[in-house]
């Protein structure tokens, strides 16, 4: 251990074995590299060509003690509720070069790994641990600080440690399957004059366990000033070329928060491997996929570190203007887990570890289940910025067919051209109104009594870019398109949409079904045991008949969400009403997700489930209007000058109010309040979220 202020560095050298592709992927926490790994060999398996990550990686990783009177904790990880001040990825460009720091009372680590490609291995990489007291948080700087590295194999393989002066530990070589052989070597450490430092001691432990350990001290770092200091140079120049931040007139700070969110989605990107736990529609019971392996970024490291699919496609908008070449991996591991009947699964909680943070009623997934096919936004924007050459496509199209096919014909709605999410809550008398995850929008006002007829308007305009972009890629490859411009002309086809959705009542598009909109929660004596504490209860004072369901809110946007709409369409300018007005949608953080009019604004589904999408600022529906008001303000038409000042506001009050929530908090949240503009839900949350950055630059 050493005292405080010390400046802790390893030099990881990976050298020798074969085809080893040292890109750095954290897994929930990006220096515990843990079971989602990194490295490997290059492999054909299914869609995905390139760089594969090794299933059973070597394992490295760090965990840190302050040894204070009140005995400190062992910390490996950072998770939500812990009261950490701050912590993420500064800098990361997503190969090769990391710059992250994580800030708790009493200490500042600085973590920086560096990648150098080269030989047949894929080259080295190091690593960079500094430890700084931080006297900001106004705690005894002389606290013992202790770092423990970790370097374990996972059922295969071997380690050799090797010792210098009885105690410290000097270098591993072992090798694995995927590496072959290797060397890490733990460097001393220094402290920020160069100095030895007083007060370290070194130990460590070698042992053969089930857990991870070698435990030891850690050691002083020869990852050269010079190197890093190029590295963040690289990067910031890269990120300029990229976003044009500075250009635009950004503050530096504001940068700095831009590039913090790429960088956390960017160093959010996890290999998962193992099984999920799926549900067919008529099975009596859940079975376990086949081993599957998933590249994806992820909503949030700490809470939610797994793959969503519809998160996805809003992260490649951002991870594909940094890096094509990533983002078409990604986009090849997400279609490689359909499955034959042209399924994917809407939440991947793959293998043991993945499934141990996840409540059980939420594990098994159920095949008749969708969710919103934001894929296609992320290849409708490869394709058209000519980053995703034929053979790719070729290789991705059999399956986009499947997918697409699976989705017109599961989700199809009792009417032509109509369609229907699958999968809604069973009525329950606990339930305001039944949920619809699949749709993505979980708690959004949907028909109070689900049945066969409803029509959901946000799938049918979902349905209508998915065969759009089917077109557009069919005719690149010589496919046959017709039938997807067949069925993109009907989706499209603003007539049809308002027979269909346009509720005259509502002044907007809306759903259609079995609806009451006398719904209401009361407070009722349990029935059965008249002692029982009262519980929330739902009744329906007016009894459901067919109609447009009375929520004026991000669904009812849909169709110029997703520019549907004609320029010249008499519903545009009402729609721009309700977006701008803020007894509806308008507030100075954003579009909120409901009407403050809509009798569900801000409701509670349950005693338990405070509203969600009944109400916050969610930053994936703003980035799509500011993406439509952009595309309505570039077409001649009557609400052309309109859309471009609405443009501006949003953008404005959006960027404005997520760079001062992580100002002040430390964070990019999930969403955010309609009336405070703070920051809610998961945090740090830089899936979505992290879209501000485009917003920033003005990039659609
Ligand atoms: C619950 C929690 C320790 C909900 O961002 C992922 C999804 C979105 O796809 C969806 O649109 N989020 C949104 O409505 C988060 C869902 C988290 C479910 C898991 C378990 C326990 O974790």
């Amino acid at each position: 251990s050493s005292r405080g202020g010390g400046s802790h560095g390893g030099r990881m050298g990976v050298s020798g074995g074969r085809g080893f592709r040292s890109t750095v992927y954290g897994g929930p926490l990006g220096i515990k590299d843990g079971p989602y790994g990194q490295g490997s060999s290059c492999r054909n398996q299914g869609l995905f060509q390139g760089p594969a990550r090794a299933p059973r990686a070597l394992v490295t990783g760090l965990m840190w003690l302050q040894q204070r009177e009140a005995a400190g904790a062992l910390r490996h990880t950072c998770e939500q509720g812990e009261g950490q001040p701050r912590y993420g990825w500064l800098q990361h460009d997503g190969d090769a070069f990391g710059a992250q720091e994580i800030r708790e009372r009493g200490l500042l680590l600085r973590t920086e790994f560096l990648k150098r490609p080269g030989g047949e291995h894929g080259g080295d990489w190091s690593w960079r641990i500094t430890a700084l007291p931080d006297p900001g948080t106004g705690t005894d700087t002389d606290a013992l600080l202790s770092l423990f590295f970790y370097v374990a194999t996972d059922g295969q393989g071997t380690l050799q440690p090797h010792v210098e002066d009885g105690a410290r530990l000097a270098s591993v070589t072992g090798s694995t399957e995927e590496l072959g052989s290797f060397n890490i070597s733990f460097l001393k450490p220094t402290t920020e004059t160069g100095a030895e430092p007083k007060y370290a001691s070194y130990h460590y432990l070698d042992a053969a366990s089930p857990g991870l350990h070698l435990l030891t001290e850690l050691v002083r770092g020869s990852l050269s000033n010079a190197e890093l200091a190029a590295h963040a140079a690289a990067f910031e120049r890269r990120f300029e070329d990229t976003f044009g931040l500075a250009r635009k007139g950004f503050a530096p700070a504001q940068q700095r928060f831009a590039q913090a969110a790429l960088s956390n989605l960017l160093g959010g990107v996890g290999y998962f491997h193992g099984r999920s736990v799926l549900q067919a529609e008529h099975a009596e019971e859940p079975v376990l996929s086949a081993e599957a392996e998933l590249l994806t970024a992820v909503p949030s490291r700490s809470f939610f570190p797994r793959g969503f699919l519809w998160d996805e496609g809003f992260h490649q908008l951002l991870v594909a203007r940094w890096d094509a070449a990533l983002s078409r991996d990604v986009l090849a591991h997400w279609l490689d887990l359909m499955t034959a009947e042209g399924w994917i699964p809407r939440e991947q909680i793959l293998g043991e570890e993945a499934r141990a943070r996840v409540p059980p009623e939420f594990v098994v997934q159920r095949s008749g289940s969708a969710n919103p096919p934001t894929l296609f936004l992320a290849l409708q924007q490869l394709l058209a910025a000519d980053a995703a050459p034929l053979p790719y496509l070729q290789r991705l199209y059999p399956r986009l067919r499947a997918w697409f096919h699976w989705l017109n014909s599961t989700q199809a709605g009792a009417l032509p051209t109509a369609f229907r999410w699958r999968g809604r809550d069973a009525p329950h008398e606990r339930l305001l109104n039944p949920k619809t995850l699949p749709s993505g929008l979980d708690d959004y006002p949907r028909a109070s009594h689900p049945s066969a007829d409803e029509r959901h308007l946000d799938l049918r305009c979902w349905m209508a870019l998915a065969a759009r972009v089917m077109g557009d890629v069919a005719e690149r490859l010589g496919e046959p398109a017709e039938p997807y411009r067949h069925t993109q002309r009907q989706l499209g086809d603003n007539a049809l949409l308002e027979r269909l959705h346009w509720a005259e009542r509502l002044g907007a598009f809306a759903d259609y079904g079995n609806h009451s909109e006398a719904v209401a929660l009361e407070r009722r004596p349990a029935r059965a045991d008249p002692a029982a504490p009262p519980q929330l209860v739902r009744v329906v004072r007016r009894a459901p008949r067919p109609q447009f369901v009375d929520a004026l809110g991000y669904v009812s946007l849909f169709p110029l969400l997703l520019q549907l709409l004609q320029p010249d369409s008499p519903r545009l300018p009402l729609l721009l009403d309700a977006l701008r007005s803020e007894q509806h949608l308008w507030t100075p953080f954003g579009l909120r997700s409901l009407s403050r009019a809509s009798p569900l604004y801000m409701q509670r589904n349950t005693e338990h489930d405070p509203p969600y999408w009944r109400g916050p600022v969610w930053v994936n529906v703003n980035y799509l209007a500011l993406r439509a008001l952009q595309h309505y303000a570039a077409q001649a038409g009557p609400q052309r000058a309109r859309a471009a000042r609405l443009y501006a506001e949003l953008r404005d009050n959006l960027v404005g109010n997520l760079f001062r929530q992580y100002r002040d908090s430390g964070y990019l949240w999930e969403h955010y309040s309609d009336s405070t503009g703070r920051g809610q839900g998961s945090h740090p949350f830089t899936g979505w979220s992290a879209l501000v950055v485009l917003a920033m630059a003005e990039q659609y």
